[in-house]
């Protein structure tokens, strides 16, 4: 069973989007994935914002440029925890706009914002909520983290031998 979804609003989204997909598939954790547009198929993103719980969803990664409403509006009506990827989309005009409006959400609807583009954090996020209450993700999430150290380690030692 699916336990994160990942939205975006167009297809042209899923370059950028790609690099969520995957790293979940590294830490072995299975999503769904769909596109769902904020303004161009409203009623679609209300139903998968009202239904995704109830499907056994942890948490929703949701990108989207430009005028990007697709995260904000499906943290509006789901109670998962939604990870927003603001996408410099090619309406975006230099990224910003995408930013600041996954970025700048009114009291009591929350969305974890990611840099520009960041959904491989998005998907490393996502991990961590699905690690909560999962503690074999929770080892690899610890892993993972362990990898990153380790080239760093080795990165400064090739550097000063
Ligand atoms: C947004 O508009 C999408 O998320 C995408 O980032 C952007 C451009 O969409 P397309 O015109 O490429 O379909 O809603």
């Amino acid at each position: 069973m699916a336990k994160v979804g990942i939205i975006m609003g167009s297809e042209s989204d899923l370059p950028v989007m790609q690099e969520a997909i995957d790293i979940l598939k590294e830490f072995e954790i299975e999503t769904e994935v769909d596109i769902v547009s904020a303004h161009r198929t409203p009623e679609k993103m209300l139903d998968y914002g009202h239904q995704a719980h109830q499907r056994g969803l942890k948490a929703i990664i949701a990108g989207a440029g430009g005028a990007a409403h697709l995260p904000g509006m499906i943290a509006a009506v789901s109670p998962l925890p939604v990870i927003g990827v603001p996408v410099k989309s090619s309406n975006s005009i230099d990224g910003w706009d995408s930013v600041l409006s996954i970025l700048q959400m009114p009291g009591g609807v929350p969305v974890a914002t990611v840099a520009l583009n960041g959904a491989k954090n998005a998907g490393i996020l996502a991990a961590q909520i699905v690690a909560t209450s999962d503690t074999s993700i929770l080892d690899k999430v610890a892993q993972y983290k362990e990898g990153l150290k380790a080239k760093v380690i080795n990165s400064s030692k090739k550097l000063n031998p």
